[in-house]
């Protein structure tokens, strides 16, 4: 018999368990969808089926549930598909929670000993004609883009040596290629990453592996046309205290953060480490290369904000000592040193997205989001407990920002940015919008460069979406 699940806040609110496989044919539309947008919008959820063995866990263990928005001729349909994982099979089988504290095979139920932990529940992306699902402690998973049935674990046909995959590759626009990493490549709490690329048609070819300066956890990276660049924040693992039974993360604010680069035609050998006080990022929104300076704009903080990491740390979450902003991490490859320089862009925020043309080069727009107090208070939703109740068009090169701000009682869910087709035209982005005194929740689709004048048409979804960690679009000629 299944119990309820715990009482806190990583299963409460917009963050209960959804564990709804559906589909819905012909969503309601309130409002005109624009006829040019045609594609897949994918989004990947964490959605434990089962309350979790030790009577708590973080939302970040859910098991990956993958959501199609399928747009076609102005009608858009909707399914919603369990990844089937090692780890969702052997649940679903036993009927009950199985898996222990998140990254940590030493406790787990003994009946799962040895078995993959991997829940493929953070990225959606679509490459070589594949859609993979994604998690960071483990490899890909693929899973069929109409269906939305699993195909099985990818390891690039045999080729790839890194047993884990990041949530975050990069694409290259121009190139096709996918650009990737692997932290703890070669095993838990291990310095080992290997750097990949696979070609325009899905091939790996390129796997090299290197040392980090410590283990740490390696949620994104960020490449231009010239460079690759590795950031290393405090977040640490440590092998003992796994052994032990302990947390995989803890955050250590006396330890500095290390930033490698590297020639993105040459090797992991040539990598140089910059370095700077504890900071902690999870999302990059775009890099590039100007001469002798590369480029990083992203959200950063002082500390890591995922409760669970900050409770094991021994640190307790204090908004007053919190510090952040959007920022510029210039490296200066003409000079000796390891320093970085830092510039402001904009308020503190995260899930930055630019238009996929855009990526890896100098550029001018970027979308993010953010949570403004004066909207009101936070509302539960997300890994973090209050979820984005803002969404910001930064233009990186004048520094300026607008914004369309939602209501108090509704927060955001990542918004992924659709290319228009028309010249000029800034594209779309779209997003889920959890209502929080409605019981469904709703899709929000605005223009892109004209964020502030609101909505300009709402799909009304027969249910409540748990939020959801990433999506990406695909536009229907990519199949
Ligand atoms: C993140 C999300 C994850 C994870 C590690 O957003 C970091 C950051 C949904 O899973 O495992
Ligand atoms: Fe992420």
């Amino acid at each position: 018999m299944t119990k309820p699940f715990p009482n806190t806040m990583d299963f409460s609110g917009y963050n209960a368990p959804s564990r709804i496989e559906c589909d819905v044919y012909d969503l309601v539309i309130d409002g005109e969808l624009p006829g040019e947008i045609e594609g897949s919008w994918y989004r990947t959820i964490p959605d434990p089926p089962f309350p979790p063995l030790l009577g708590h866990d973080t939302y970040l263990s859910g098991d990956g549930m993958i959501s199609l928005f399928r747009f076609e001729n102005g009608h858009v349909d909707f399914k919603m598909r369990y990844v089937q994982t090692e780890r969702y099979k052997a649940q679903h089988a036993a009927r009950r929670g199985l898996f222990g504290l998140y990254r940590n095979p030493y406790t787990d139920d003994p009946s799962v000993r040895g078995k993959g932990r991997g829940a493929a529940n953070t990225t959606p992306i679509w490459h070589g004609k594949r859609l993979f699902a994604l998690k960071e402690d483990s490899r890909a998973m693929e899973v069929h883009p109409d269906t939305l049935e699993t195909i099985g674990e990818w390891d690039y046909g045999g080729r790839l040596k890194s047993l884990t995959m990041t949530a975050h590759p990069r694409p290259d626009p121009e190139t096709g290629e996918l650009y990737f990493f692997g932290y703890e490549a070669d095993g838990l709490a291990s310095r080992q990453v290997a750097f990949c690329v696979a070609d325009r048609a899905g091939n790996l070819i390129r796997e090299e592996w290197f040392e980090a300066p410590y283990c740490a956890l390696m949620h994104d990276f960020a490449v231009t046309k010239e460079h690759i660049i590795f950031p290393v924040f405090p977040t640490t693992a440590d092998l003992d205290r796994i052994k032990s039974g302990g947390p995989h993360w803890v955050f250590e604010p006396d330890r500095e953060s290390y930033i490698g680069i590297m020639p993105r035609n040459g090797s992991v050998k040539e990598m140089r480490w910059f370095r700077h006080p504890a900071r902690m990022s999870f999302h990059f929104m775009n890099a590039h290369t100007a001469g002798d300076k590369v480029h990083l704009d992203f959200g950063v903080s002082n500390a890591n904000v995922f409760p669970f990491i900050l409770e094991a740390s021994g640190l307790t979450f204090d908004p007053a000592k919190l510090r952040g902003g959007y920022v510029r991490w210039t490296f200066d490859l003409s000079k000796p040193d390891d320093t970085i320089e830092e510039t402001m862009l904009g308020p503190p925020g995260d899930m930055p997205r630019v238009a996929e043309k855009d990526h890896m080069k100098d550029y001018e727009i970027g979308y993010y989001q953010r949570f403004d107090p004066t909207i009101g208070p936070p509302l539960l939703a997300g890994p973090v407990g209050g979820g984005f109740n803002a969404i910001s068009r930064l233009n990186v090169r004048e520094r300026t920002i607008r914004t369309l701000p939602m209501d108090r009682r509704t927060t955001v869910q990542e918004h992924i940015h659709i290319p228009s087709k028309r010249a000029g035209h800034e594209g779309y982005l779209a997003f889920v919008a959890d209502i929080h005194d409605e019981p469904y929740s709703q899709v929000w689709i605005v223009e892109a460069g004209n964020i502030e004048q609101g909505v300009v048409c709402k799909l009304r979804m027969p249910l409540r979406l748990r939020v959801g960690v990433h999506g990406n679009w695909v536009p229907a000629e990519a199949f």
